[in-house]
């Protein structure tokens, strides 16, 4: 028998056991909370901070300082609200949501720069298409997009309200280039106008027909007129944009010397005032005003770093220390021993997937202050082969790789050896892009760093998405990157994650599919605490006398460092750049000169000098500006550099920064504090904090390990119900066309719906191409019922459909079109009254067309049993084109090209 007094003690013992329990729970609930938060969000790490865009971010940019713009090809995104899939939309930087706002003409494989009134242009594009990428005439359904190969697309800034951002995206004389360009290079010149290069006229895989016989015209005449170019596939030429008192299209010679490997040529304006152009295997200094060229030396072992091997490049910090010296920096890329394995318009010579990405890097100073002949030197190599990385830079002055592949190269098709064999077995569900194996792990480099240690992935994490073909990432202006994208199909792609056999059973391959998450990575600065620097100016001269920026004593003096860390501070003015396809064109940072006085108060005044007086090197626009206290930056604040500059000094020196600025005071550290810490070696003083109390880093692993396993457990079982839902998704429905006919049939279970549109026969435009090199590639050309593509192209198909198992690789057929759709067509005669006319096999998928003879009167219905495979831009050439439906008017939005007053903006 239990006495009351032990009763109550155990009572006691207990409510007090309970108590500790539950504090220990507590406890526990709130460490696990850290450890969450900690997994959640650390530094070198990334965090998913938006499940789903509504667009794919094939291009990123920053639009202000609190808004990014994701503008992606035309194909099957979620609806913007209106009567067209998104691909324009708004990412608010402070909680990473996303909105859609209105577009008109395709931007897939654009260029993008700032110009020097802060106004973004986007440039050049695709044709409309509809389904799969199949080409369609200007506003017709499904996606009623307009041709973009011409466009200008401009979004002007609207003083911080991110709720006017919108694009002019109108054909007009003034937002239209000369002639059609798609993978055009692009640089802002010093005077706030753009240099437009090359690219090609309707795209395909490399820029060139195999074997090449024609690189300067390419082009189905034999007897081409001189000075056009836009007949052929490729765009050997240059404009500028606005081309006021600049000369028109002319032929570059360097776009004919790198023929094939130079679509997105690589360029960067020189303190000269020369382009530095990289392509194919060559290099160059263009003179852009008298057309003349200086070359270089060619890359080191014949590494391909322009589209689609798409190395890592960027121009390294300019600084004081190096003074401002260009030194222009190549990561990764592709090579491949025989020339005739990068293929043609059509596809790659060669299963890309077997090829590794090169490791390498290069760099070069193209115009070096001594007279030493410029060269590439070594700078090692990176931790794994890497094709599709992009550098971007960071505001303590180093350089961090993101996204890519480890195998494969940029692009996509429907070449045998990445065909899909979907789930149920069939072939032909999905497209797939050219490369394989994501690398994960970004790679940061340190410019400053003895040479052979400026590379590392010491503590840095990897991201689980893969970030392919059509990814981007910018630097934002808290300090982080936004990654987002990859798209390595020509439509959307949602169900097609998975391992899959090639038809020859011989490899197995990964799928991967649309991605519309948005990541961040944050450096090892980002959780510090961070400068908040006062007096920031709106804008920036070139040249004049300097300006103060001021940080508080309270940040300043910790453990009574202040003369130290003002020593450690640098100024740092970053543009993020315009972000696509590895590449972020106009990206560049460059560290002002400073010097500083310390107060009694501990507060430190930087006596900054403004940008210097040679725009060559950091041409006028809009930049992020930052304080850099020993490796830790402030946010960014954007500025205008160029705008008001009543101080502007002449450039003196012709390489270099000009003498536009003042001698700046010597620093003034204050005695009152005495100096604890010896000023260290330059360049970024942060480490990862990876030293923490082992102990507690031990039990905080585990809880996070723990809590992962769970989380995992989570997201898997969510992502399996995201999929089932995202599988019964129907594609956006046909909605009908102009003319009265009748409604259409429902779209099938395939996965992105198919071609069933109707067409009057009168209407039915066919979009082929007319011989070999239109086959693989080139302009397509919109020929008539009565005006057909010739019977090459049947006699192909029937070639290859007596064998459909074929599994060739196209080399072995003469790197022509590479396949053909072995599946049978299946027409639908109920709507068609007279018999059919004609059967094609347009380019990669054969076709029949029925249609009655009566004009206006029943239609023509198209039905290709499966989802049509098309290359890359040879969707040009696979689709009937629906009914010409009346083109939609162009845009609606209020601001119109005659509003842009000055598209130059001011430059002074
Ligand atoms: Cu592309």
């Amino acid at each position: 028998m239990i006495r009351a007094d032990q009763l109550l003690l155990d009572n006691l013992a207990g409510k007090w056991f309970s108590l500790w329990l539950m504090r220990f729970a507590v406890w526990l609930s709130c460490l696990a909370f850290a450890a969450a938060a900690a997994a959640d969000q650390q530094s070198l790490q990334y965090k998913i901070v938006n499940q789903g865009t509504k667009a794919s971010a094939m291009m990123l940019g920053l639009a202000d300082e609190n808004t990014a713009f994701i503008l992606d090809k035309v194909e099957g995104n979620e609806p913007d609200g209106q009567d067209r899939p998104t691909w324009a939309e708004l990412v608010n930087l402070t909680d990473f949501s996303s909105r859609s706002i209105p577009a008109n003409s395709n931007p897939f494989c654009a260029s993008g720069a700032t110009l020097a009134n802060g106004s973004w242009i986007v440039l050049g594009g695709n044709q409309a298409v509809g389904y799969g990428g199949a080409a369609t005439p200007n506003g017709a359904i499904p996606y009623r997009d307009n041709d973009g190969r011409k466009v200008v697309r401009v979004m002007e800034p609207t003083d911080g309200d991110s709720t006017k951002l919108s694009w002019i995206d109108e054909p007009n004389s003034k937002t239209q280039m000369d002639s059609r360009r798609w993978y055009p290079g692009i640089e802002t010149l010093s005077d706030g106008s753009v240099v437009i290069i090359g690219g090609a006229t309707s795209g395909g895989f490399v820029n060139r027909n195999y074997p090449n016989v024609d690189p300067a015209y390419s082009t189905t005449n034999p007897n081409p007129t001189p000075g056009i170019w836009d007949q052929g596939g490729s765009n050997p030429s240059y404009e500028f944009w606005p081309p006021t008192g600049k000369p028109g299209p002319q032929l570059s010679k360097f776009m004919v010397s790198t023929s094939g490997l130079n679509m997105y040529p690589h360029t960067y304006l020189m303190p000269s005032g020369k382009l530095f152009m990289q392509a194919n295997y060559s290099t160059t200094l263009w003179d852009y005003m008298k057309n003349v060229e200086y070359p270089l030396p060619d890359m080191p072992g014949r590494i391909v770093r322009v589209y689609p091997a798409s190395g890592a490049t960027a121009m390294k910090p300019l600084t004081p220390r190096n003074q401002y010296t260009p030194d222009i920096l190549f990561c990764g890329g592709m090579y491949l021993h025989n020339d005739a394995d990068w293929g043609n318009f059509g596809s790659p010579g060669v299963n890309m997937y077997k090829q590794k990405a090169d490791p390498n890097c290069h760099s070069i100073i193209p115009e070096p202050k001594s007279k030493d002949k410029p060269e590439y030197i070594s700078e090692g190599q990176l931790p794994e082969g890497r094709s599709m990385g992009q550098f971007i830079h960071l505001p303590d002055g180093t350089m961090v790789i993101v996204n890519g592949a480890r195998n494969g190269v940029a692009g996509f098709g429907n070449t045998t050896w990445n065909k899909a064999l979907g789930s149920d077995g069939k072939t032909n569900i999905f497209l797939e892009g050219f490369s394989q194996l994501p690398t994960y792990r970004p790679v940061l480099y340190n410019p400053e760093a003895p040479p052979n240690k400026r590379l590392s992935t010491s503590g840095i994490g990897s991201s689980k998405i893969p970030r392919l073909y059509h990814s981007s990432a910018i630097l934002i202006p808290d300090g982080s990157v936004l990654v987002a994208g990859s798209n390595p199909h020509n439509d959307v792609t949602r169900n097609g994650t998975g391992t899959f056999k090639s038809l020859n059973k011989k490899n197995t391959y990964e799928g991967f599919n649309t991605e519309y998450k948005l990541e961040t990575w944050y450096p090892a600065y980002f959780f510090k605490p961070r400068p908040q620097p006062q007096q920031v100016p709106e804008a920036i001269t070139y040249g004049g006398p300097p300006f103060n920026v001021t940080v508080d004593g309270d940040y300043m003096n910790k453990n009574g460092e202040v003369n130290s860390l003002a020593n450690r501070t640098r100024i740092w003015v970053i543009r993020p750049g315009f972000s696509t396809h590895a590449m972020n064109m106009g990206q560049r940072s460059l560290e002002l000169e400073r010097s500083y006085a310390v107060h009694d108060d501990a507060s430190v005044t930087f006596i900054i000098n403004p940008m210097p007086s040679n725009k060559n090197l950091f041409v006028p626009g809009p930049a992020l500006f930052f304080v850099t206290v020993n490796g830790v930056p402030s946010h960014g604040k954007r500025v205008m550099l160029g705008k008001k500059d009543p101080g502007l000094v002449p450039l003196a020196d012709s390489v270099g920064r000009g003498k536009g600025s003042a001698p700046l005071p010597a620093p003034a550290p204050n005695p009152k504090f005495a100096a604890t810490k010896k000023a260290a070696a330059p360049g970024p003083e942060n480490k990862a904090d990876l030293s923490g109390g082992a102990i507690a880093g031990i039990v905080v692993a585990v809880v996070i390990v723990f809590i992962l396993l769970l989380a995992g457990l989570i997201f898997l079982v969510r992502r399996a119900n995201r999929g089932a839902a995202l599988a019964t998704q129907k594609p956006i429905p046909s909605t009908g066309i102009e003319g009265g006919l009748a409604a259409l049939p429902a779209a099938g279970a395939l996965p992105y719906g198919r071609y069933d549109q109707r067409m009057d026969e009168s209407q039915a435009h066919m979009l082929t191409g007319s011989n070999d090199s239109l086959a693989s590639f080139g302009g397509p050309e919109l020929l008539s019922s009565d005006n057909p593509a010739p019977d090459y192209f049947a006699s192909k198909h029937s070639a290859y459909d007596q064998d459909p198992s074929l599994d060739m690789l196209p080399s072995q057929y003469g790197m022509g079109p590479t396949e053909y759709s072995s599946s049978p067509l299946k027409t639908t005669a109920a709507d068609a009254s007279g018999p059919p006319i004609r059967t094609y096999a347009a380019g990669f998928e054969a076709m029949q067309l029925q249609t009655t003879p009566q004009k206006g009167k029943g239609a023509a219905y198209l039905e290709p049993e499966t989802y049509p495979m098309t290359p890359m831009g040879v969707t040009s050439h696979s689709g009937i084109v629906g009914p010409r439906a009346m083109p939609r008017p162009w845009s609606t939005q209020s601001t119109k090209p005659s509003d842009i007053v000055d598209v130059y903006g001011q430059t002074d």
